[in-house]
């Protein structure tokens, strides 16, 4: 049998490569605090992404952390159960209470349709999830905050890239935040970034990270110390230069799945958006049990027998964990689209090295479930 085969692998860029940064670290000492490697990654992101402002973070949950400190959101947030527990911790860490909404059907995120009910006096913001890099439906967001005087903070985390109509995502909302994790489709190991559109908004975020810190002698708000240091900006550059060879090998991946599972009886896929430049981050399927003839959980199972091992991102949802579950919001009658599709999700396995046969292998092995 073959190795282990995990949901994802991060791309690794030539090791000599990489060598020749470390050599320019142990030269200069310069370890972290807006290095030379710090100050490149922030301007190759802005014009990769075709963002103005960028402020690099040492991991996107301190990035979320301080975006909801730096429009200074209180009271409560409208927000998804369906995503990784960061995006709700996010809130709580700052005193926040998370009000969840239901989920649309078809891409996964929040529904806008649900969020005008959740509105109370004490609302100050949304904060939707691109899930898998699914554009959220941004025009319709952008209203409802506008009518109700919210703030809209995207948790884009998985949309490294990804526009829709030839604009990137990560420009709408009053910030988006992004995390470039090991399991991510570009990673600086650990770090992610918050993305905004003036430069004193840009000055704010960057001094929450660095301790309020503007100068020897001035702090100017008590800030915390989420720094990305020299080593991850360095790896980033790195992911940079090999960004679209890694999201092209992804693509690939991504349409073999889709023709090998489209016909599939009991799979379903997500059906692409027109207009949006994806980058692949995940490739999500939802098994209806009683077409497909096994549960999702038994074909998890099944496949991990075989040495593949895929994710049920997102399960349990965040509403369901214990710390959160006995919120008024939480009750699983308010979010009746997420809890079905929670018990429905699988993400199969997709990375830059994941080879064609292991692609076919793993349809076949749901297809004709040849489990052994
Ligand atoms: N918002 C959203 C919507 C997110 O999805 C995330 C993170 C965040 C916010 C927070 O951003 P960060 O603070 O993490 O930057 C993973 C990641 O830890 C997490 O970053 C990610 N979302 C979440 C969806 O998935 P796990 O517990 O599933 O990861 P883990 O360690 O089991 O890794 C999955 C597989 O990846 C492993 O089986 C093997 C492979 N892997 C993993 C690592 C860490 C590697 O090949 N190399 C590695 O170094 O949470």
């Amino acid at each position: 049998m073959h190795n282990p085969i995990y949901v994802t692998q991060p791309f690794m860029p030539p090791m000599e490569e990489f060598t020749d940064y470390l050599k320019k670290i142990w030269e200069t000492k310069i370890l972290t605090n807006n290095g030379q490697f710090h100050q490149e990654l922030e301007k190759g992101l802005c014009d990769y992404l075709d963002v103005k402002h960028i402020s690099l973070f040492s991991n996107g949950t301190l990035a979320l952390i301080i975006a909801i400190k730096a429009l200074k959101i209180s009271g409560e947030v409208i927000t998804t159960p369906y995503s990784f527990v960061a995006t709700t911790h996010a809130l709580w860490w700052n005193n926040i209470k998370p009000v969840f909404v239901d989920i649309e059907p078809e891409h996964l995120n929040l529904d806008p349709e649900k969020v005008e009910a959740a509105i109370t006096p004490l609302t100050t913001a949304i904060l939707p999830v691109h899930v898998y890099g699914n554009p959220c439906n941004l025009e319709r967001l952008k209203q409802i905050a506008t009518k109700h005087n919210l703030k809209l903070i995207y948790d884009a985390a998985h949309s490294f890239g990804v526009s829709f109509n030839g604009q990137s995502v990560l420009t709408s909302g009053d910030l988006s935040v992004l995390s470039f994790h090991a399991t991510k489709n570009f990673s600086t190991m650990e770090g992610g970034a918050i993305v905004c559109h003036d430069e004193s908004t840009k000055q704010q975020i960057d001094n929450l990270k660095n301790f309020g810190i503007i100068d020897e002698v001035t702090v100017v708000t008590a800030g915390i110390n989420a720094k990305m240091n020299e080593l991850q900006a360095a790896f980033g550059l790195l992911q940079l230069k090999y960004i679209d060879i890694a999201v092209s090998k992804r693509e690939k991946i991504a349409r073999l799945y889709r023709e090998k599972l489209t016909s599939a009886k009991g799979i379903n896929l997500l059906n692409e958006i027109e207009d949006v430049k994806y980058t692949y981050s995940y490739f999500p399927i939802l098994i209806n049990e009683k077409i497909y003839g096994i549960t999702r959980d038994d074909l998890y199972d099944c496949l991990k027998k075989n040495n593949i091992y895929t994710r049920k991102y997102f399960y349990p949802l965040i509403s369901n964990f214990p710390f959160y579950k006995d919120l008024p919001s939480s009750i699983s009658k308010n979010l009746p689209i997420a809890n079905i599709i929670s018990k429905q999700v699988l993400c199969l396995p997709i990375y830059p090295d994941l080879s064609t046969e292991i692609v076919l292998e793993i349809c076949d092995l749901i297809v004709n479930k040849e489990i052994k």
